[in-house]
């Protein structure tokens, strides 16, 4: 069994209990003009993520680890969007006003979808949530429950909103999460190492954190 170097002690998975999360790689998040930078964000403070989580996503599909991906976003109509959620703050744009990349955080437009660089091949599922956590509202846990998952490699943005909520609510139904630093990304520096730090400590609270790179060498 795969082991890796992880804080805050070694973290040991089998392959077939393992899937590769990728939570949230959307334009909107990781590109001007869409939700992340109507919130007053600098959206490039993500973009260091790109070639490591490419390395990892090549060598996952490379072993045959299940890779699942995940976008944030709404109906058209935003039945699905709560008003507390659309109204919070004070963006440039809210949930659903049109911008550059088509509607902000709407499904099924240009924004939504994820990166390029990151796209998910064929037959790679692709979760789409409405909440901030991947297990809210989502057929995640039965998908992962289907297949036998109880360890999550977990990478995507943002460290401290949908990465957190993810682990969390994974942590809570029974699962096993390895966080990887360099393939998460925050808009804050510092909510970056404290949201790691939130993560492993207290003996791993919710879980481990490592980089990518110990992954790769498991894997490959
Ligand atoms: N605002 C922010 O940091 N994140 C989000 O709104 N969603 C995700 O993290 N995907």
């Amino acid at each position: 069994m795969p082991t890796v170097d992880a804080r805050p002690d070694p973290y040991t998975f089998e392959l077939s209990t393992t899937a590769l999360l990728v939570i949230d790689m959307q334009r909107d998040f990781l590109e001007p003009g869409g939700f992340g930078e109507s919130l007053g964000n600098d959206v490039a403070q993500l973009r260091r993520t790109i070639a490591p989580l490419t390395a990892l996503l090549a060598a996952a599909r490379e072993t045959g680890l299940p890779v699942i991906h995940t976008r944030e976003g709404h109906l058209p109509d935003l039945s699905d969007c709560p008003p507390a959620k659309r109204d919070r703050g004070a963006p440039s744009a809210r949930i659903g006003d049109p911008g550059p990349n088509g509607r902000i955080l709407i499904r099924g437009e240009y924004g939504h979808d994820i990166i390029d660089e990151l796209a998910p091949t064929d037959g790679e599922p692709v979760i789409d949530k409405p909440g901030k956590g991947a297990f809210y509202a989502t057929g995640l846990d039965a998908m992962l429950t289907e297949r036998g998952i109880t360890s999550l490699l977990v990478t995507g943005v943002t460290t401290e909103v949908c990465v957190h909520t993810t682990v969390r609510e994974a942590n809570d139904r029974g699962y096993e999460c390895l966080v990887l630093a360099d393939c998460v990304g925050s808009y804050f520096p510092e909510f970056q190492r404290v949201g790691l730090d939130m993560i492993s400590a207290q003996g791993g609270i919710f879980g481990w954190v490592a980089d990518s790179t110990e992954v790769i060498t498991e894997l490959t």
